[in-house]
């Protein structure tokens, strides 16, 4: 699809509280995962960008952080990285979970909006999960909170409501020049989804705390001349016995992680994959700058 004569173009900030569905919402926007998705908190830690066509419309979409209060020094950064996220975008779209509704997490979200100028659309999301009458109630008590242009209720998972939503965005976005080439998806370089798709694999098998004190990284991507690639990640972890719960009796669990992530990150590159992790002790690492860096994220000062 070659871009049109009258082009749109716009980024939207997704914002809300951690699990509310920001990251499963854009990877249905886009059609395709080009962000990682748990059933845990937290899961996203900085700001990573899907892109959807619609129409005559790019759609420049920003993943973010999810938005709570915040004490370790690794949260205030994904924090203030979510709101600076809101602030650089043309439109912010405000996810709720429905089924949890307007708790103290929802209501300072709400409340931190009043210092975001841009044009605001309220998302119920997880409509699958509550009847439709509480929706409406739900729909009202946010927008006397706020000031929205809109409101829509959807299912991230199941997709119901992603298109109406995707259409108004089409509509809301300024004219001007398309930002990528239409066939691009996300603004990640490679080997930083591939190291989220470990991520995410860590994330759904590891369980407690475990998964906040870890982070990966892709330290080494190499072609090869059989059209396949080679890449070593490290994971890092904080304490040997951390290390120990990745490895898994006699390797089992880091053999399992490896192999679901490695099955998904050639299907996203699209070329066959060996795989090699390595699990690294390196105390205090979300102390150190450096790795963030890596994660994409501005280091707090404390
Ligand atoms: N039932 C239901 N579950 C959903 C829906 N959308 C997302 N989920 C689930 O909610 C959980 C969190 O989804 P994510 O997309 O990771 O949420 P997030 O807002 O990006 O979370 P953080 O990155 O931690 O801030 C996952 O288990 C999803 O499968 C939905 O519409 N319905
Ligand atoms: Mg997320």
């Amino acid at each position: 699809m070659a871009e049109p004569e009258r082009p749109r173009c716009g980024f939207i900030a997704l914002i809300g509280a951690p699990n509310a569905g920001k990251s499963t919402l854009i990877n249905a926007l886009v059609g395709t995962k080009v962000t990682i998705v748990s059933h845990k908190v937290q899961t996203t830690r900085a700001l990573l960008r899907g892109i959807a066509i619609e129409g005559e419309a790019q759609l420049v979409l920003i993943d973010t952080p999810g938005i709570f209060a915040p004490k370790r020094r690794l949260e205030r950064a994904m924090v203030s990285t979510a709101w600076a996220g809101a602030h650089d975008a043309d439109i912010v779209g405000v996810l709720i979970d429905a089924k949890r509704g307007i708790d103290a997490e929802a209501q300072s979200l709400l409340d931190g909006l009043a210092a975001v100028p841009q044009r605001k659309v309220l998302i119920l999301n997880k409509v699958d999960l509550i009847e439709k009458p509480a929706l409406l109630g739900l729909a009202q008590a946010a927008n006397e909170r706020a000031d929205f242009s809109a409101s829509f209720m959807i299912s991230a998972l199941s997709g119901d409501g992603v298109a109406d939503f995707k259409r108004w965005l089409a509509d809301a976005v300024p004219p001007g020049p398309w930002h990528y080439p239409e066939d691009q998806i996300t603004d990640a370089p490679l080997r930083q989804l591939a190291a989220e798709i470990t991520r995410e694999k860590l994330y759904l098998r590891l369980h407690q705390e475990l998964p906040y004190q870890s982070t990966v990284e892709t330290a080494s991507w190499q072609e090869r001349k059989d059209g396949s690639v080679r890449i070593e990640q490290t994971i890092f972890v904080e304490r040997e016995s951390q290390r120990k719960i990745v490895l898994g009796k006699g390797g089992q669990t880091i053999k399992a992680i490896g192999a679901e992530a490695r099955r998904e990150i050639a299907e996203v590159i699209e070329q066959p994959v060996h795989l090699f992790l390595f699990v690294k002790v390196r105390e205090g690492w979300s102390d150190d700058p450096e790795r963030y860096r890596e994660m994409g994220l501005e280091f707090p000062k404390e």
